[in-house]
């Protein structure tokens, strides 16, 4: 593996969750193999999770780790080839990377999707710029495209709870104040076509996800009927992404809540807006799995830095 960029990456997804449960029983196993080698972090967006649990994970392994806010302290990066650069555009994204290759053994990368041009957020340009010019193995910490790091982790958390070999899985939408992207539902959805799971995806007419990626998933409208026999309930607002990026419904009756749930798992991979997404109850109740969602995301990160070191 070059470079971890996509669900693409995961050769053999049993396999990894393997791998990612054994650094979970002992996480400093291999602290020697980062020694002397450095993680750069490259935010252009916030967080709270992916940044805590991959400098968490560089430790584990011995790594040092730069962190840089570019979005905010960066030089505003041009990325568009023979342009003659005497607008706001102080730097180009090609020295960018190759000097930040200079500093660093691998970079991991934040930058969401804009979603107002579909089309230039389906480059994932920071994202595949980077990989192209840095010359070291980059890592995608949430791009315009997917967040895979978070669906490794989820791939985790259900192999850890599951009590049928293959238990039924609910991809929810549900209402938000914001236009969020597209990029945790794909990553899961590409995620759970490759583990043993019935997945079904529920939400408002005008939701419907990139069919590339949701192939021959069942799309249920009705979501009472979708969530009957759920073992695991993973709920997300997005927008649009047929009519990109907008807002279409803000029905609250899509808020996930208790009698809802029923017996099932909730899982959501927060930050959370309580009361609109899903109900407090829901989120601090027995079946909700979002904290041990947020703790498969150190190993996952983990596991990804391990390949990349070690290839
Ligand atoms: C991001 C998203 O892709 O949905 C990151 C999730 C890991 N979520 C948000 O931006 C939430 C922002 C908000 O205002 O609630």
């Amino acid at each position: 593996m070059k470079h971890f960029l996509g669900i693409g990456a995961i050769d053999d997804i049993h396999s990894w969750i393997r791998e990612a449960r054994d650094l979970k029983k002992d996480p400093a196993a291999f602290y020697d193999l980062g020694k002397n080698k450095t993680l750069g972090l490259l935010f252009f967006n916030n967080s709270l999770r992916t940044r805590m649990s991959t400098q968490k994970a560089a430790f584990n392994l011995g790594l040092n780790v730069l962190v840089m806010n570019v979005g905010q302290d960066g030089w505003s990066l041009e990325f568009e080839d023979n342009v003659i650069m005497n607008g706001e555009s102080a730097e180009h994204i090609k020295e960018a990377a190759g000097v930040l290759g200079q500093y660093c053994d691998l970079i991991g990368v934040r930058a969401f999707a804009g979603l107002e041009d579909k089309e230039q957020d389906e480059k994932d340009r920071i994202l595949n710029a980077l990989a192209t010019y840095c010359g070291v193995p980059v890592i995608n910490m949430e791009g315009t495209l997917g967040h895979p790091l978070q669906a490794l982790a989820d791939a985790i958390t259900i192999a850890e709870h599951k009590i049928v070999e293959r238990p039924k899985v609910v991809l929810s939408w549900a209402p938000h104040p914001r236009a969020l992207p597209h990029a945790v539902p794909h990553s899961f959805i590409r995620m759970t076509h490759q583990i043993d799971a019935d997945l079904v995806i529920t939400h408002p007419e005008g939701y419907e996800l990139d069919p590339r990626v949701t192939q021959n998933t069942a799309i249920e409208y009705d979501q009472e009927k979708a969530l009957e026999g759920a073992d695991f309930v993973y709920v997300k607002n997005w927008s649009s992404y047929t009519q990109y990026g907008k807002i279409l419904s803000q029905d609250s009756n899509w808020m996930m809540t208790r009698e809802k749930l029923s017996a099932a798992y909730f899982m959501h991979c927060l930050p959370l807006r309580r009361n609109v997404v899903a109900s407090g109850e829901v989120l601090e109740g027995n079946r909700s799995l979002v904290m041990q969602q947020a703790n498969n995301r150190t190993y996952a990160v983990q596991l990804v830095l391990k390949k990349l070191l070690g290839s």
